[in-house]
C-alpha cells in the first residue's frame, strides 16, 4: 500500500521545490502541515540549497487551514500552522511562495511567512476568515499590517473579499507577477531576490499606528451580538500589531482566534460553509442519471421574474427566448433586461462587449413556434393554477418530448401542473427568488413523476447560473414559503397583543435579519401575501387563525413602498420606513375589537414567537422528507429569506439552543397560545433522545 504524500519535494537550480498536495484545494490539514514542517527542517540541514520555493502541486496554492480539522488545533502537543510559519521565518534559507490560483486564509498566511511572494496573473489572494466568524489565526493580523499598513489590512481582513493578483502587487502583498511557467519564473525571481537580501521577515517590519482607521473600522463593523464578533476581535488584533511587539501580538491573536473558534457565531458560519456545499449531494439519485446539456432555453412570461430568469440563462451563456402574449409585454421584458445589463456595465461589472454578446443571445416571441428545439423551458407566468396548466398543455404539444419543463411557481402543486404534461417525468419546479438575477437561492422542486435526469439537469443549470440549488419535495409553499407562514402569522398576532411593527422589526434586525418582517412586507408588496392568503382561504378553512391586520392594511391601499405606504409610510423618493400613527391606530383598534388588553412585549418573546414557528415547521418538513437534511433548510433560509448566517439557519440555531429547551418552550407556548404551538413529533423525539436536527438522517 502506498502512503500518500502531502508535500512533494524536488531540488531545482539550488532550490528545494516543495509542492503542496492535498486536493481539491490544498487545505492545510494536520498531515500536510506535518509534512511541510519536515520539509522545512530537512531543507535547513541541506547545505546544497539556498532556498525553498513553496507551490501547489495543482493549479491551487491553498484554500487555507483545513476547516474540517479545527478540533485538531486544540489537541495538546499537536503541531499547527503557526509552528510551520515560525519554522519558515526562522529558517536561514530564503523562502519564496509561488502562488497560482488561490492563496486564502492560512494559505496566504503561509505566503506572508515567506520572505518573498510571486504569483501568476490569474491568482486571487485574501483572508476570508471573517466569513467563517473567525480571524486569520496564523499571524495574518500581525504580518499583514506590517506589510501593507493598518488601513489596507483592516479592509482586507474585515472585508474578507479575494484580491486579484495585480491589486495585490499594488498593495505590496505580492512582489512580482510571473508570466509563463510559474516554477521557472519563481526560480529566476528567487535568485534575483536572494541577491538583494536573502531574508526579509515580515514579522520584523515596523507598523505605524492608525487610530482613525481603527476607529472607523469599529464603527463600520456590525455590532458584536449581531454577527460582528469576529470583526471586532480582528480589529483588536490589528490594533495590537501597532501597540505590542510581534511575539505579544501573536499571543494576543492566538487567544482571540481560540475565543472565536468556540463562539456560536463561528459555529453557525462554518456550519453554513459545509451546508452550502452539501446541497448538491442527493441520496438515491441514480448514478446513471446525467444532466441533459442545455444549449438553448426559453422563459414564458416577460415580467420582472421572467426577465430575471432570462438574465440568469444569459449569464450562464445559454441563448434564451423570452415569450409573452403581446409585443408590448415582450418589449417591456427586453428593456428590463437591457437596463439590468447596462447597470452592470456602468458599475464596471460587465464589459461593453460582453453586454452586447449577452443581448445577442436573447430573442423574444409572442408565439410558441420557436420552442421545438429548446432544451429547457421555465414558465414564469401569473401565479394561477389554471393559467399555468394551460401553458404546460401548450408546451407539451410543441416542445420535444425530451425538453425539461420547469415552473417557477412559489406555492402551487407541481404534480397538478405536471398532470397536463405528456411527459410528467420532465416537469420540475424551479422556484427563483426575487429579484431572480440577484438572489442566490433556487428551490428545485421534485414532483412525484420527476425523473432523476430532470433533477440532475435542474441542479446543473442552477450551478451554471451560480445559484445555490436546493432540492425539495412538493407541498404547499415548498420549504421556504411553507415555513414563512408561521413566522408572519406570529409577527402580526404580536401586533394585536401589544407590539408595533417598528418594535418587531428592530428586534429582528438586532437578531441579525437584514430587515424585519414588516419592512420586508413593504418592500416585496403586501398585496402579494394578501393574494396568497385569499387564494388559500378559498381552498378551505385554515387550521389556525390569522390576524386580519395584514388584510386591513392592504385594503386601505397600503401595499408597501410602491404605494408610498404599508406598515410604514415613505416620503417620496425615499425607501426609509417611517413609523406611521395611522398604522398604530389601525392596530390599536384591532386589539380593541378583539377584546385584547395590550401589554408590553419583550425582545426575547418576540424572537421566540417568530423564530420558533420556523423551527417547528422545519421539523415537520424534515420528518415528511420534503427537505433532504436539516442543513438544506438552513441554506434556504439564509439565502432566500435573510436569516442571519452567523446563527447558521433556523435548524442549526435550534440545535445550538438545544432541542430539549426548544421543546419545553414550545409546550409553554402551546399552553399560553393554543395548539398552533404543538411541538412537531420529530422535535419531541429528538429532544427526548438528546439529539440534534443535524443527527436526523431521514424517517
Ligand atoms: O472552497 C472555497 C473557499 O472559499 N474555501 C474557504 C476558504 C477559507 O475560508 N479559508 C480560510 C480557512 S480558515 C483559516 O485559514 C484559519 C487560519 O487563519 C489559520 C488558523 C491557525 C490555527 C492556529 C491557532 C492557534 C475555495 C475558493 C477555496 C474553492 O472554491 P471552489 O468553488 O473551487 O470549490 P468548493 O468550495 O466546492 O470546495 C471544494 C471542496 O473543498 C472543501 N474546502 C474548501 N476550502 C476548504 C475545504 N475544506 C477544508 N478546509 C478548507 N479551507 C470544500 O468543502 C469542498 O469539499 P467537498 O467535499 O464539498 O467537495
Amino acid at each position: 500500500m502506498s502512503v500518500k504524500s502531502y508535500a512533494e519535494c524536488t531540488v531545482r537550480a539550488g532550490f528545494a521545490v516543495i509542492r503542496l498536495s492535498n486536493p481539491p484545494v490544498n487545505a492545510l490539514s494536520p498531515a500536510l502541515i506535518e509534512e511541510l514542517l519536515r520539509a522545512v527542517v530537512d531543507s535547513e540541514k541541506n547545505k546544497d540549497i539556498k532556498g525553498c520555493v513553496l507551490m501547489g502541486a495543482s493549479d491551487k496554492f491553498s484554500g487555507g487551514a483545513d476547516i474540517a480539522a479545527f478540533s485538531e488545533v486544540q489537541k495538546p502537543g499537536a503541531k499547527n500552522l503557526r509552528d510551520l510559519l515560525e519554522a519558515i521565518e526562522n529558517s536561514t534559507k530564503t523562502f519564496i511562495a509561488a502562488i497560482d490560483g488561490i492563496a486564502l486564509g492560512g494559505g496566504l498566511e503561509l505566503g506572508l511567512a515567506c520572505d518573498y511572494r510571486c504569483s501568476t496573473q490569474n491568482t486571487m489572494v485574501g483572508l476570508p476568515e471573517i466569513k467563517l466568524g473567525l480571524l486569520p489565526g496564523a499571524g495574518g493580523t500581525q504580518r499583514l499590517p506590517r506589510l501593507v499598513g493598518v488601513e489596507l489590512a483592516l479592509a482586507t481582513i474585515c472585508g474578507g473579499e479575494p484580491i486579484a493578483a495585480q491589486k495585490a502587487v499594488e498593495m505590496g502583498i505580492i512582489d512580482e507577477i510571473i508570466e509563463g511557467d510559474l516554477l521557472e519564473g519563481a526560480l529566476s525571481f528567487a535568485s534575483r531576490s536572494i541577491e538583494k537580501s536573502p531574508k526579509r521577515k515580515v514579522s520584523t517590519m515596523s507598523v505605524k499606528p492608525n487610530a482613525d482607521a481603527i476607529e472607523k473600522a469599529r464603527r463600520a463593523a456590525p455590532a458584536e451580538k449581531s454577527g460582528g464578533l469576529a470583526h471586532h476581535r480582528a480589529i483588536d488584533c490589528i490594533e495590537a500589531s501597532t501597540t505590542k511587539d510581534f511575539a505579544a501580538g501573536m499571543a494576543f491573536e492566538g487567544e482571540k482566534f481560540m475565543e472565536l473558534l468556540e463562539s456560536d457565531q463561528a459555529k453557525g458560519r462554518i456550519h453554513i460553509f459545509f451546508a452550502e456545499r452539501n446541497v448538491s449531494r442527493i441520496p438515491n439519485l441514480s448514478p446513471t442519471a446525467k444532466p441533459v446539456p442545455v444549449k438553448k432555453a426559453a422563459v414564458i412570461g416577460a415580467g420582472t421574474m421572467g426577465g430575471g430568469i432570462a438574465i440568469n440563462f444569459l449569464n450562464a451563456e445559454i441563448p434564451v427566448i423570452l415569450i409573452d402574449t403581446t409585443d408590448e409585454l415582450v418589449e417591456r421584458g427586453r428593456k428590463h433586461i437591457e437596463k439590468v445589463f447596462a447597470g452592470s456595465v456602468e458599475k464596471g461589472k460587465l464589459s461593453e462587449a460582453a453586454c452586447v454578446k449577452k443581448l445577442q443571445s436573447l430573442s423574444t416571441a409572442t408565439a410558441y413556434d420557436g420552442l421545438k428545439d429548446v432544451d429547457m423551458v421555465v414558465e414564469a407566468v401569473f401565479e394561477d393554477l389554471k393559467i399555468k396548466k394551460s401553458v404546460f398543455e401548450k408546451l407539451s404539444e410543441i416542445c420535444s418530448p425530451t425538453t425539461i419543463l420547469a415552473t417557477n411557481t412559489s406555492t402551487l402543486d407541481i404534480d397538478e401542473i405536471a398532470s397536463v404534461a405528456k411527459n410528467p417525468e420532465r416537469v420540475i419546479g424551479m422556484h427563483f427568488f426575487s429579484p431572480a438575477n440577484v438572489m442566490k437561492l433556487l428551490e428545485i422542486v421534485r414532483g412525484k413523476a420527476t425523473s432523476d435526469e430532470t433533477i440532475a439537469t435542474a441542479m446543473q443549470i442552477g450551478k451554471a447560473m451560480k445559484k445555490i440549488g436546493v432540492l425539495v419535495g412538493n407541498c404547499d409553499g415548498f420549504v421556504g414559503n411553507r415555513m414563512i407562514a408561521g413566522y408572519l402569522r406570529e409577527a402580526e398576532l404580536l401586533l394585536e397583543e401589544g407590539a408595533l411593527p417598528e418594535q418587531i422589526d428592530k428586534v429582528m434586525s438586532a437578531f441579525g435579519f437584514a430587515m424585519g418582517p414588516f419592512a420586508v412586507g413593504d418592500l416585496a408588496g403586501n398585496d402579494i401575501g394578501y393574494r396568497i392568503r385569499k387564494e388559500r382561504e378559498a381552498r378551505g378553512p385554515l387550521p389556525h387563525r390569522l390576524s386580519e391586520l395584514g388584510n386591513i392594511i392592504v385594503e386601505k391601499g397600503r401595499h408597501g413602498q410602491k404605494t408610498g405606504a404599508g406598515w410604514y409610510k415613505y416620503e417620496s423618493g425615499n425607501r426609509k420606513p417611517q413609523p406611521d400613527k395611522e398604522v398604530e391606530e389601525v392596530i390599536l383598534a384591532e386589539s380593541k375589537r378583539l377584546g385584547i388588553t395590550r401589554r408590553e412585549i419583550s425582545a426575547e418573546e418576540i424572537v421566540k414567537r417568530v423564530v420558533y414557528p420556523l423551527i417547528n415547521e422545519g421539523a415537520k418538513i424534515l420528518e415528511e422528507g420534503i427537505a433532504i437534511r436539516s442543513s438544506d433548510i438552513d441554506v434556504i433560509w439564509i439565502y432566500g429569506y435573510g436569516f442571519p448566517a452567523f446563527r447558521g439557519g433556523p435548524m442549526h440555531y435550534a440545535d445550538s439552543i438545544g432541542l430539549s429547551t426548544v421543546y419545553k418552550d414550545l409546550l409553554q407556548l402551546e399552553k399560553e397560545h393554543g395548539d398552533f404551538w404543538k411541538p412537531a413529533p420529530l422535535l419531541e423525539k429528538l429532544a427526548r433522545e438528546n439529539k440534534k436536527f443535524a443527527d436526523f438522517k431521514g424517517a
